[in-house]
């Protein structure tokens, strides 16, 4: 029995909670496995139970979209309705924002201001950016240069079309904000979606679903399938009716899909991990920088792909500035994310708290220093302690893996080589932020630093016309700006002889 029975005009929240998919546009209730339990991270409670689609409930969601690919009103849209409907979408979810944001809140534990801004407040901005691409997808004339045979003229045009039928994986740090990254770009090429949320966070995508069908999008185009990854995920990946994959997790998921993507030769991108550098430089701001890394690394209570987890601070600077970060991360308040005096919330789950604390443990046992934090929280709740390690040396695991919570570590560097060299010395390449207010320094290292976001004085701003991936292992193909079209659209060639 959902909670929403104890629904009140203060906890709009509990009135939102769903506990059934949306395939064709039908609540379906019905899944395979064992329904899976949903927590509130601050309390440890269950809040709901979600369906766990085997591969049946997986095929009903993909016919259901392949129908409203290859047939229906969804195909004979013109680009200027996708573009309606998106706006419609983004008023909507504003709209709805309250209970959108206290729906994440109870079930990601994330602060409330941080569900209302970001989730809501940018992702309704993002549907709005994406609505503008509708329109103003277009093709090149060619010149061709090849007289054959003799005589013959041609007339070349490239013509882009709409992918298909999209596979969108999503993780649970940033549940409404991702499910918004993957869907706005699809319907704006003219794709249809099976999205599938993770596990510990279906709340908010599913009431997504809904807001999708009252916006007035055919049913069939957005479907929403809870289950858990290794099968319903699985089973998505592999069906035969996907044209493309768009994914958001871990590195070792991304490459399981990579792999399978390929079998089926679908179109796949990968969002993945990463272990993000914060490069303090000597003649930085100093108050600035500290704040700095103190955000980069403890924003979302670490759960951040980009999330600054490596500092790097030159000699002279070092002790002030990590000591600075310790007492910042001492003095943070952990506490439920709807308490507005809360700097830190739980981490999303039991689970994902049990491997942070396995991470700070195997940095102590590794010899670093712990400056600050280092244990869990009181009660229930799925808490962590910002924690700031230092004294460990760059093979230390603790150093080289992604550990997704508010856990940092530091080390000195000397010469702004070393800095490259550190900062490079990663499988990982997603984020690094500079920390500098000498532009030749500051320009010197952007084209060095292996990482496809490169921060000036700030950490993880991302906005809808920046491109936005991986270099190395932090994944394939870029989001947003006009460079997410091309994962979601074919380029057909079309030559006419005359
Ligand atoms: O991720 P998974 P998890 C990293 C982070 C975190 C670790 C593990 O380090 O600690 O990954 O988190 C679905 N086929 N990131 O286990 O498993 C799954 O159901 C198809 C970084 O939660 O990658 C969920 O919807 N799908 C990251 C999604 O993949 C599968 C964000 C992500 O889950 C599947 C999250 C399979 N075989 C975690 N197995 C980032 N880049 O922001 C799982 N899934």
């Amino acid at each position: 029995m959902p909670a929403a029975s104890a629904s009140s005009a203060d906890r709009p929240e509990l009135g939102a909670i769903r506990e059934s998919m949306l395939i064709d546009g039908k609540p379906v209730r019905e899944g395979q496995g064992e329904p899976i339990a949903v927590h509130d991270p601050a309390t440890g409670q269950v809040i709901a139970h979600q369906p766990d689609a085997g591969p049946v409930q997986i095929d009903l969601a993909v016919q259901a979209a392949r129908r409203a690919f290859d047939a229906g009103p969804w195909r004979d849209m013109l680009p200027a309705g996708r573009e309606r409907l998106l706006l419609k979408l983004a008023d909507l979810v504003e709209q709805h924002g309250n209970e959108l944001a206290r729906l994440e809140t109870l079930n990601n534990g994330k602060l409330l201001g941080v569900a209302q801004g970001l989730e809501v407040g940018s992702g309704a901005q993002w549907l709005r950016y994406m609505a503008g691409w509708a329109t103003k997808i277009t093709g090149d004339t060619l010149s061709l240069s090849i007289p054959f045979p003799p005589g013959v003229r041609y007339s070349a045009q490239t013509l882009p079309q709409a992918v298909g039928v999209v596979a969108a994986i999503i993780p649970w740090n940033f549940p409404l904000l991702m499910a918004i990254w993957k869907i706005a770009p699809a319907l704006a090429a003219g794709c249809t979606v099976v999205l599938k949320p993770a596990e510990e966070t279906p709340l908010t995508a599913l009431r997504l679903g809904e807001l999708v069908l009252e916006a007035g999008f055919p049913p069939g185009v957005v479907n929403v399938v809870t289950g858990r990854g290794e099968t319903a995920g699985a089973a998505l990946v592999a069906h035969p009716g996907i044209d493309k994959i768009a994914f958001t997790g871990s590195t070792e998921v991304g490459k399981l899909i990579g792999r399978a993507a390929m079998d089926g030769m679908k179109r796949v991108s990968l969002e993945l991990g990463g272990k993000s550098p914060v490069i303090v430089l000597d003649d930085c701001d100093v108050d600035r920088a500290v704040q700095g890394a103190a955000a980069a690394i403890f924003f979302n209570q670490g759960q951040v792909c980009t999330a600054g987890s490596r500092l790097y601070v030159q000699k002279g600077l070092y002790a002030k500035v990590v000591q600075g970060l310790a007492d910042l991360a001492a003095g943070m308040k952990l506490g439920s994310g709807f308490d507005p005096a809360t700097q830190i919330g739980p981490l999303v789950s039991a689970r994902h708290r049990q491997r942070v604390m396995d991470y700070i443990g195997i940095g102590r046992a590794e010899g670093g220093r712990v400056l600050a934090g280092g244990g869990a929280g009181d009660g229930a709740g799925y808490f962590v302690q910002p924690t700031v390690f230092a004294g460990l040396r760059p093979d230390a695991r603790i150093v080289r893996e992604e550990i997704f919570g508010p856990v940092v570590v530091a080390q000195p560097f000397d010469s702004l080589d070393d800095a490259v060299r550190l900062a490079n010395d990663s499988a990982f390449g997603l984020g690094a932020s500079l920390w500098s207010n000498d532009l030749a320094r500051v320009q010197s290292l952007i084209p060095r630093i292996a990482a496809g976001t490169i921060w000036v004085n700030t950490h993880n701003m991302l906005d809808p016309n920046m491109p936005f991936g991986g270099f190395k292992q932090s994944g394939i193909g870029r989001e947003h700006g006009r460079a997410v079209l091309d994962l979601y659209l074919e380029k057909k060639s079309v030559c006419i002889a005359y």
